[in-house]
């Protein structure tokens, strides 16, 4: 079966039905196509895609975790939570007194390198201070 053509540079298709392009894929103008060619007839040179696009996974995160002791007083955990996690004093009394209740509590997510540090310098801080209170990092699943 042939193609109806309006002739013309193109060949415009006169047949409008669904089935055309299917019947008459030569018809179907591919939209790269049509830009090279394009870029040909005004001199534009076509340069082939070659950026790749480098996959990067997000680093894995570590949980800092505040465990519960007997001596350690609620005010200094709140304190040691403000100071070295940036919280304020609704949100580390929140933390304090579930680490307090359930024995631990989950302080923030951080990468493993910022988890250690902080962990370390609010244990220290109980630490300097004669506490026990102790501060741990595990992997997030
Ligand atoms: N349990 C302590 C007390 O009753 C307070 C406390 C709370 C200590 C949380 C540590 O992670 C902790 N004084």
């Amino acid at each position: 079966m042939r193609h109806r053509s309006a002739g013309g540079q193109y060949g415009t298709p006169l047949c409008r039905s669904p089935d055309c392009a299917s019947l008459h894929p030569g018809y179907v103008w591919n939209i790269r196509a049509v830009s090279i060619a394009r870029s040909a007839m005004s001199q534009t040179t076509v340069k082939p895609r070659t950026k790749v696009k480098p996959k990067v996974e997000r680093p894995k995160l570590w949980k800092v975790i505040l465990l519960n002791d007997d001596y350690t007083p609620r005010e200094f955990v709140v304190q040691v939570l403000k100071a070295v996690f940036r919280m304020n004093e609704s949100q580390a009394y929140r933390v304090m007194i579930t680490a307090h209740q359930r024995g631990a509590c989950v302080i923030a997510v951080f990468t493993k390198d910022v988890a250690d540090t902080k962990a370390k310098e609010a244990t220290e801080l109980g630490k300097s201070n004669g506490y026990p209170l102790f501060f741990t990092t595990e992997p997030e699943e």
